[in-house]
């Protein structure tokens, strides 16, 4: 049992650009367990590899299965992706996201309707994901965090100055109650 720190914006490591996970080997699987445990414990449905500090292109999601077109039972919707890659898109949505690392912020992003996502699963077998719906959306925000990108920085340079210097204030707000 292990839970992480998650990182929080602006902290410079959220944006560095992963590096592929050649081998899963025991270090990379305890990382592995301890994302999904502080993921729960966050109650977030989707964590980053570079959110807890990792340089690795791993990612695991919990999408609520009402949220999902053909969703199962809830704990059944874990995914555990290492090194995925977006194979193919179609269309365009909006959502309100929010993000673990950037906490008490939401914002509409706009993201690929459906994406069709290739990566490994956790034992280093090659995985075919084809989403749409919330999933599309949390595979494409968490694929962001392993490219060094939160969902503030696909927001028009209005919206994303705006909500910086939001983010900012509420920090310096939060020093001077201490
Ligand atoms: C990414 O986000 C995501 O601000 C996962 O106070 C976002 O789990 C995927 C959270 C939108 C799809 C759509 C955020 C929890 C959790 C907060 C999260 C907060 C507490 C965010
Ligand atoms: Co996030």
């Amino acid at each position: 049992m292990s839970i992480l720190e998650i990182l929080k914006y602006p902290d410079p490591f959220l944006k560095i650009k992963a590096k592929p996970v050649s081998r899963i080997d025991e270090e990379t699987r305890k990382l592995i367990s301890a994302m999904i445990e502080t993921m729960y414990f966050a109650r977030g449905i989707g964590l980053a590899a570079t959110q807890v500090g990792a340089d690795k292109r791993i990612a695991v999601l919990d999408v609520p299965a009402e949220q999902r077109a053909g969703g199962r039972g809830q704990g059944e919707n874990l995914i555990v992706l290492i090194n995925p890659e977006i194979i193919a898109h179609e269309g365009e949505t909006k959502y309100e996201e929010g993000c673990l690392s950037v906490p008490g912020f939401t914002a509409d992003v706009k993201r690929f309707a459906t994406v069709v996502v290739k990566g490994l699963d956790k034992n280093g077998k090659g995985l075919e994901i084809n989403a749409g719906g919330l999933l599309a959306i949390a595979l494409q925000h968490e694929m962001d965090h392993l490219d060094g990108i939160l969902f503030i920085d696909r927001l028009s340079k209005l919206k994303r100055d705006i909500i910086k210097r939001k983010i900012k204030k509420a920090i310096e707000d939060e020093k001077k109650q201490l």
